[in-house]
């Protein structure tokens, strides 16, 4: 069991480290690149998951060639976090599939971090409430 004390703590905690890993990234250039994205199943539970993670620029073209990497957390402390690389669809240009696992109920951030082709970085936070546990 945990307790609201270790819980808030455990949420400091992944905040802290995306405030720095926010000062981290501010040497490199931000990209400007709008970032959609879909998970599917849409209500996950333990087991495999997809992120389709869509990457256009300012004038709305796709945007190939990008590196696209997922970082899991639980909003608890003490578990390892999930990490997955992305694949870039052949047939679709600007659209990346993650395939990731959901290793325990509960509520998960996902972190998406785009490197695009010239260098340019952004990151995305996606917040999954109550990952169910497995049918
Ligand atoms: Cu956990």
């Amino acid at each position: 069991m945990i307790n609201a004390t270790t819980r808030a703590a455990a949420i400091a905690g992944v905040l802290a480290a995306a405030a720095l890993a926010t000062a981290c990234r501010r040497a490199a250039k931000e990209a400007h690149v709008d970032v959609r994205w879909t998970l599917s199943p849409p209500a996950p539970a333990i087991g495999p998951a997809t992120l389709a993670v869509t990457l256009d620029d300012a004038a709305g073209k796709p945007v190939a060639g990008a590196k696209v990497r997922l970082e899991g957390h639980m909003t608890h402390a003490g578990m390892a976090p999930v990490f997955a690389d992305a694949v870039e669809a052949r047939d679709t240009p600007g659209l990346y599939a993650i395939a990731f696992t959901f290793t325990m109920e509960g509520d998960w951030i996902l972190l998406v971090s785009v490197t695009l082709p010239d260098g340019a970085r952004t990151e995305r936070r996606i917040d999954v409430r109550s990952v169910r546990a497995s049918d």
